[in-house]
């Protein structure tokens, strides 16, 4: 599909009239086409470009919405690279503002991983040249500015990275891009009156996370798809910056888990709820030969301020409408085989604990009801935890409609004098927010160890994601993982308790372009709640 395409998409009716004719007649004219982000490949000299630049969406009649994207208006190309064939990518600021690009999932050096370090200025160009030498995965790059990672990605940078390898091109799995395997890329917006994305880094957002109030598929509302009477492959990313979503068919068809952040299952693994955290990748094969439409749905989850309508329903995020043509007919038994765990024994360990500074818990979750009322405290009361002992005469005349711009100067909760209340350091790690100065450990290169990340004492939702490894997990908020969260992963969920995670870095990281760890809730990131840390050889 051509770059122009992609950008016209939203337009339904342009798209249909591209589509053979046994197509149409599924087709329903109100629903645009799920656009499909086209395959970037390396060229002969193993290099690509990439290009951080402004455009502008037509979400809303007469309305051109400012957006960000990498070389188009929104997302970016969906990068396939081959397993051990070096690359070199240039990527160019185009942006008003500084930007990077992260290799999200990708087991690479730390210079070249695209972490808050190595920010490219407006204008300038770097290049970047590494191989990547792991299995076969849908992995995704994104902006990693700090402060501005949750404002980047709503504004649209982000795009899939699509590993091969050879046991991935011989397992017979749908592998036509944008036909029976397929990218769904999943994001909630807000759009201000003018039409514009609205986008605030406050107390409450960097209490919940800044969530909106519409659905996004790959940058279209509620797209649909036609696809041939087969097994459809569909490579779920979840891109929001703080909702967690719960995946499931309109009709209850099974959704079969082939693929985790990292790679391939060792087999499929049937289910008929998904659940994805932010940052999450999840490939899914499901069964479209019996001609019947279906849409994907997101379900209703429990997470402060992701219950308000219209997520208090199932929402339809992609329309399949099943075509005449003949699908792929069969799903293989096992996919591959993953390596057993090493001895648990003897491996380093690390303990790190998320924290939430009262303070922000309290202002934020004051904020959520006041803007938002009860109904998007998911269940919680008031009087959990660190709320009791609020003062409540502080919180009165709090007028969030000023919070835009952040004017402290009318901040709530502040006596005469009083210095404003700064939350852009109010999420941490064992007591500490992010310091881009100061890595907080040294990891050996090759090594196993055993990280816990802890949420005990807080009660909030965060995707734990660790850069330059893909790992395993051995246990998740207290359980054992379930079976399609048991292989390869680099996010982990932690609410409220326990999870150990067993990684391993094959890559060096110095001070300098350290790796990061953090909450992919990106305004839990934005605000404090990542780590540095270096590897050593
Ligand atoms: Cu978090």
């Amino acid at each position: 599909m051509l770059r122009r395409d992609f950008i016209k998409l939203t337009a339904a009716l342009g798209m249909a009239s591209v589509l053979p004719l046994w197509s149409r007649a599924v087709w329903a004219a109100d629903q645009p086409a799920l656009p499909i982000p086209p395959l970037l490949m390396p060229d002969a000299q193993g290099k690509l470009a990439l290009t951080l630049q402004t455009g502008e969406m037509n979400w809303l009649p007469n309305v051109a919405t400012k957006t960000w994207g990498i070389n188009g208006p929104l997302l970016g190309p969906a990068v396939r690279l081959q397993r051990g064939k070096p690359l070199s990518v240039a990527i160019s600021n185009k942006l008003p503002e500084a930007s990077t690009v992260h290799w999200h999932g990708l087991e690479i050096p730390g210079d070249v991983d695209g972490g808050p370090h190595a920010l490219i200025q407006p204008g300038d160009t770097r290049t970047v040249s590494f191989t990547a030498d792991q299995p076969a995965a849908t992995c995704w790059f994104h902006p990693h500015t700090h402060g501005r990672t949750g404002h980047q990605v709503m504004m649209g940078l982000g795009g899939l990275v699509l590993l091969e390898d050879d046991e991935s091109g011989q397992l017979p799995l749908p592998k036509t891009w944008g036909k029976d395997d397929i990218p769904v890329i999943l994001q909630d917006k807000r759009l201000g009156k003018d039409g514009q994305i609205e986008y605030q880094l406050d107390v409450m957002s960097a209490a919940v996370g800044w969530f909106g109030d519409r659905m996004f598929t790959n940058g279209a509302a509620y797209p649909q798809h036609v696809a041939p009477r087969g097994w459809l492959r569909l490579r779920f990313l979840n891109g929001c910056n703080a909702r967690s979503l719960n995946l499931a068919a309109s009709d209850n068809r099974p959704l079969y888990v082939i693929a985790s952040d990292g790679g391939f299952l060792s087999e499929p693994v049937k289910l008929t709820e998904l659940p994805i955290l932010m940052g999450e990748r999840f490939e899914v094969l499901v069964d479209v030969s019996d001609g019947k439409p279906f849409d994907i749905v997101t379900l209703p989850v429990v997470q402060m301020g992701m219950t308000l309508a219209p997520f208090d329903q199932p929402l339809p995020v992609l329309r399949i409408q099943p075509s005449l043509e003949p699908g792929v007919k069969a799903m293989p038994d096992s996919l591959v085989k993953l390596p057993a765990l090493p001895p648990l024994g003897g491996l380093q360990e690390r303990w790190l604990q998320l924290m939430m500074e009262p303070k922000l818990d309290m202002l934020g979750m004051q904020a959520l009801m006041d803007r938002h009322g009860h109904q998007a405290m998911a269940g919680m009361s008031m009087d959990h935890g660190n709320m009791a002992g609020m003062d409540h005469s502080k919180m009165q005349g709090m007028d969030h409609g000023n919070m835009q711009g952040m004017d402290h100067g009318k901040m709530p909760g502040m006596e005469q004098g009083e210095k404003p209340f700064d939350f852009s350091h109010s999420n941490k790690i064992n007591g500490k927010a992010f310091d881009m100065a100061k890595p907080m450990f040294e990891a050996k290169r090759g090594h196993y160890e055993k990280w816990t990340i802890s949420g005990e004492g807080d009660m909030m939702l965060h995707p734990f994601h660790i850069h330059g490894t893909q790992f395993r997990i051995l246990s998740e908020n207290g359980k054992a993982p379930a079976a399609h969260r048991a292989g390869w992963k680099d996010t982990v969920l932690v609410e409220g308790k326990r999870s150990e995670v067993l990684v391993r870095f094959n890559h060096l990281a110095s001070a300098e372009f350290a790796y990061m760890a953090h909450c992919h809730l990106l305004e839990h990131e934005d605000t404090g709640m990542m780590l540095g840390f270096t590897v050593a050889g």
